[in-house]
């Protein structure tokens, strides 16, 4: 199973929570993005995030993927206080491919596959294609979904080094 995770961090050392996530998944890295700067998403004020997309391929099922992302959340001392607020580390699953190729579904109460608000967030788009410019979700080429977002938006995702 190919999995696109998203991360994100916009408090203490963000850079040192997304090399957490990718020493976490060396050994099943295909592909990561660079880092992005982005603008906080969602309405509430907050610092930038960096955010960084990997692309992993994994053994095991979406329940455990998802407990393991958890579990480096927890790592990092997450804690959850505001809907869309600052957090030190953020792992979300936003797609997965089945062994024949096909994008895996689920409405559980635990997890929705693909992310929900994916296709709404440049922050989450933009360093997806970075990582894969073929990509797709739900059947429509990753590149064309971001065409369609705000520009602004889009123009303010902004690599940046170390
Ligand atoms: N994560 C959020 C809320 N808003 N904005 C950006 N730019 N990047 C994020 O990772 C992010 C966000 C909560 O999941
Ligand atoms: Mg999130
Ligand atoms: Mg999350």
């Amino acid at each position: 199973m190919r999995a696109v995770l998203s991360i994100g961090s916009n408090m203490d050392d963000s850079w040192a929570y997304l090399d957490l996530v990718a020493a976490h998944f060396t050994d099943e890295l295909v592909n990561a993005s660079g880092v992005y700067s982005t603008p906080p998403w969602g309405g509430v004020e907050q610092d930038d995030f960096l955010n960084q997309a990997l692309i992993v391929e994994v053994t095991e099922g979406p329940l455990e993927l998802l407990r393991r992302c958890q579990a480096l959340e927890n790592e990092a001392s997450r804690s959850r206080e505001v809907r869309w607020g600052p957090r030190t580390l953020d792992v979300d699953i936003v797609q997965l491919i089945d062994d024949t190729g096909a994008e895996i579904t689920s409405d559980s109460e635990e997890l929705t596959l693909p992310h929900p608000r994916a296709r709404e967030r440049a922050f989450v788009l933009v360093p997806w294609l970075d990582a894969d410019p073929h990509a797709k979700l739900g059947g429509e080429a990753v590149v064309d979904i971001v065409d369609k977002l705000d520009r602004d938006e889009v123009e303010q995702i902004r690599l940046v080094e170390r």
